[in-house]
């Protein structure tokens, strides 16, 4: 088989690029080791910046979205008896999208179906040969099938634990990491939101987050040990733990029911660089990780795959190298600042189980410092709805 480009993962990134390069005419194969089901079965990201949203426009992908998302304007901070909101329209102009991660994933399947791309499932020992030269391939076996693909280019978009990553020679990539000692445990309930808007809440018993997918399903998360299983985590204990963590003023309106889903994620910061390696770009999760905190795992995906798809478009449409080369320096520079504030407002919302008096006494003058200076909520709040691309 020959294609223009082979995309690595079809998750939101993967399809976000496939579907952008379609429109382009530009043509591409999505290798993903999954099924589209078990794909659209992880419940991950709520919260879209306004990049991500004009590139679902761009792909033709926005209809739904725009129909069934929610636009919030600002967020709710609440720290010991303390709530206070963060105005991002009135601080930027700008507000966020509150629309699944699943739905942005089926749409974008729907849209690639629609248009009789090439999307392979179970695509396994997906390897990259050749990227340092001008034919690049990759192989890959299916159904017991050995299979190759030529190709110009390769998109790797294929997670955190993709082998995308892992084609770059040891002796040109570097890696930066930095773990959390906790986790993040979430769930999925069909009840009501217990707030129009979002709730991050610092408490003294450890984070706590109330989201929402629609009117009608709800998404919590608490802060919890590294060694805690969902299993050890009964509803009822569940809703009791949250309901101490959040204001008493919201506490009273929960809405508790029966988890549809439950997991724990763990707390990483992480980059890659490079993030392209001859002609293999590296493209979200497969290059960087980020604390949930921010919201900025997938809009950081999106970010990579507009720079990418600038470039791959300018290469395609006039021949000239420069978007692409520029790739990783372009996407980094943007990584490196969502990092940055992901780790803040992690390291501000959470409790450290080696934390002193003395840090505990920052993490409440910061608080209050932001709850009352509006240059310190401006700051958050260009941050929150997403840096310009
Ligand atoms: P994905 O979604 O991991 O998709 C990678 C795909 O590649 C496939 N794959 C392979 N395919 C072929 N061969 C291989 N060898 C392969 N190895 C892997 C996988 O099966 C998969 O389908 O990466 P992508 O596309 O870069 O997207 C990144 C986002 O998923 C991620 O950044 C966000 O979910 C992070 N995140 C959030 N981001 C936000 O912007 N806003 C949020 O509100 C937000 N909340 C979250 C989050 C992540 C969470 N978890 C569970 C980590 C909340 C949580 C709890
Ligand atoms: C979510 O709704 O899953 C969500 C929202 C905001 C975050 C993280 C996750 O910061």
């Amino acid at each position: 088989m020959k294609t223009q480009v082979v995309i690595i993962g079809g998750g939101p990134s993967g399809l976000l690029l496939s579907q952008l390069l379609h429109r382009r005419g530009i043509e591409s194969i999505v290798l993903e080791r999954k099924t589209k089901d078990y794909v659209l079965g992880r419940i991950r990201a709520g919260v879209l910046e306004t990049g991500l949203v004009q590139l679902m426009e761009q792909a033709g992908c926005a209809t739904r979205m725009h129909a069934e998302g929610f636009i919030h304007s600002g967020t709710q901070i609440s720290y010991g008896t303390d709530i206070f909101r963060i105005d991002f329209a009135a601080h930027t102009g700008s507000n966020v999208m509150v629309y699944g991660q699943t739905e942005v994933t089926r749409d974008l399947y729907a849209a690639r179906e629609q248009a009789g791309g090439a999307i392979e499932f179970d695509a396994q020992d997906v390897a990259i040969h050749d990227a340092k030269s001008d034919r690049p391939y990759v192989s890959y076996r299916q159904g017991g099938r050995p299979h190759r693909i030529d190709c110009d280019f390769i998109a790797g978009c294929d997670g955190f634990h993709g082998i995308s990553r892992q084609s770059i020679p040891l002796d040109v990539r570097r890696e930066y990491e930095k773990i959390y000692p906790f986790g993040w445990l979430g769930i999925l309930s069909e009840t009501p939101p217990v707030n129009h808007e979002l709730i991050y809440s610092a408490s003294d018993r450890g984070f706590a987050l109330c989201s929402m997918r629609n009117e009608k399903l709800s998404r919590y998360y608490i802060q919890c040990s590294l060694s805690d299983k969902p299993e050890d985590w009964t509803d009822a204990a569940f809703w009791q733990e949250l309901i101490r963590r959040i204001p008493e003023s919201f506490a009273a309106n929960l809405v508790t029911g029966p988890s549809i889903e439950k997991s724990i994620a763990p707390l990483r910061s992480f980059v890659t660089e490079p993030m392209q390696w001859g002609r293999l770009f590296l493209c979200g999760d497969a290059a960087h990780i980020v604390p949930p905190t921010g919201a900025k795992g997938l809009n950081t995906a999106a970010s990579d795959v507009h720079y990418l798809f600038s470039g791959l478009t300018e290469f395609y449409e006039t021949g000239a190298r420069a978007g692409i080369d520029a790739y990783s320096g372009k996407a980094l520079a943007r990584v490196w600042k969502a990092e940055r504030f992901s780790w803040w407002f992690s390291s501000l919302m959470h409790r450290y189980p080696d934390q002193s008096d003395f840090d505990r006494k920052i993490q409440t003058a910061e608080l209050e410092y932001l709850r009352n200076s509006a240059a310190a909520q401006k700051v958050m709040a260009e941050n929150y709805v997403g840096l310009p691309y």
